[in-house]
Formats: structure tokens, C-alpha cells, sequence
């Protein structure tokens, strides 16, 4: 059985989404980052760079919530959540995901770390104007990307439909707005999904009552 160490309202949700679109039992062991437990020698044992999610599989431990959720597909989903490797398909999927991480997440995320995630003294302001500037931009694209497309690769709901959903949704949370109908109608298509719904109740259900 696979062990998802996250925290709810973070990019663990995507690994527990995968997980449970893949209807795979696995085990949930909070770190809790208030709590600095993800900075222990324990847990950097796990994730050298003391972040979650960790995946644990049979061969080891997995970072990065797109590998793991690549990882999880190939093994259990090939065909029905992942284009076959080698296919101008799974070229598309990787364009995608490569896309989502490193261009349409980034600015949320530069977002975040301007406003608490970073060291204070590490934190400059104006650079949350520049990201929701480079949000802007990215958002253009993914809405081109997507066209009609049923999901983010086509007529198949794929893991990178699961990174694009939580993206999108941090996106909401974080009060960065677009004008785009397809992706508004793509963004409530996803995240009705019912392998969502129980994956962050799942880990909500994990914090201390
Ligand atoms: N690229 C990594 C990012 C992992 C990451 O930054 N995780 C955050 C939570 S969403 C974290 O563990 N932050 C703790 C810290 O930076 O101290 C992934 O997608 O898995």
C-alpha cells in the first residue's frame, strides 16, 4: 500500500486526487507544516528538500507532485489516465504538465511566497504585481491550449487534468481572476470531480479536531 505524507490545502491534494481517481487504498501521515515537522531529520530522511508531498512506493520515496502522479497513472492507469509513453499522446500530456508547473503555477506560487511563505525579511512586495502580470499571461495560453477540448489532453481525463485542476483552484484562492469561458467551464467541470471532493475532505478529516 502507497503512503501520502501532505497537508491539506497543499500541492498533497494532487497525489490523494490521483490516488483516488486510480481508486487506490493508501495511507495518510500528516506533517504538519505549522508545526515545522516537515523540517525534522525523520522527514528530510524522506524529501531532502523538506517539502510535501512524498510518495511512498515499494522502491522508495517519490517527490514532485507531477512524477508522482505520472508514476501512479503508468502503473495503474495506463490508457484510461496517461497517454502510452512514446506516443505523440503522452508528448502532448508531458507538453502539458511541463507547461502547467513551470509556467501557469509559478506565478501563484511566486504570489505565496511574497506574501508568507517566505522568510519575511526575503519577502519584496512588488513582486506580486509581477506575478499576477505573468498569471495573466500564462492564463492566455492555457486557455489556447485547451481550446474545446473536453480536458487539458483531449477526450481523456489524464493526471495532467489533476495538476491543471489544482492549479486552477489555487488560482481561485489566491483572488487571481481571468476572463476566459472555456477555462471557467473546464475549472467546474474538473473540480466536480467526486475523486477531488474526497481527496481534500480526506486530508481536512486528518487535521487534529
Ligand atoms: N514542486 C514541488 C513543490 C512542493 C512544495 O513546495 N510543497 C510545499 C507545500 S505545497 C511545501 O512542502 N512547503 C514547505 C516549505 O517550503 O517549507 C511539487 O510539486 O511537489
Amino acid at each position: 500500500m502507497y503512503t501520502l505524507y501532505g497537508y491539506p490545502k497543499t500541492r498533497s491534494v494532487r497525489v490523494a486526487w490521483a490516488l483516488e481517481e486510480l481508486g487506490l487504498p493508501y495511507d495518510y501521515q500528516l506533517i504538519d507544516l505549522r508545526q515545522g515537522q516537515h523540517l525534522s531529520d525523520a522527514f528530510r530522511a524522506l524529501s531532502p528538500a523538506a517539502k510535501i508531498p512524498i510518495l511512498i512506493t515499494p522502491e522508495g520515496a517519490l517527490s514532485e507532485s507531477a512524477a508522482i502522479v505520472t508514476y501512479l497513472a503508468e502503473r495503474h492507469g495506463m490508457h484510461e489516465f496517461i497517454p502510452e509513453p512514446g506516443s505523440f499522446a503522452r508528448a502532448k500530456y508531458e507538453e502539458m504538465l511541463v507547461f502547467l508547473v513551470a509556467e501557469l503555477e509559478q506565478p501563484i506560487w511566486n504570489i505565496a511566497k511574497h506574501t508568507f511563505a517566505l522568510p519575511e525579511d526575503k519577502r519584496i512586495a512588488e513582486m506580486r504585481d509581477v506575478a499576477a502580470w505573468e498569471f495573466t499571461r500564462a492564463m492566455k495560453t492555457f486557455s489556447i491550449l485547451l481550446g474545446d477540448k473536453s480536458f487539458v489532453c483531449g477526450d481523456m481525463f489524464t493526471m495532467a487534468d489533476v495538476i491543471a485542476g489544482h492549479i486552477l483552484a489555487w488560482a481561485k484562492g489566491s483572488k487571481l481572476s481571468h476572463s476566459y469561458d472555456n477555462v471557467h467551464a473546464y475549472t467546474e467541470k474538473v473540480l466536480a470531480r467526486p475523486a477531488y471532493t474526497k481527496a481534500w475532505q480526506g486530508e481536512a478529516d486528518k487535521l487534529p479536531k
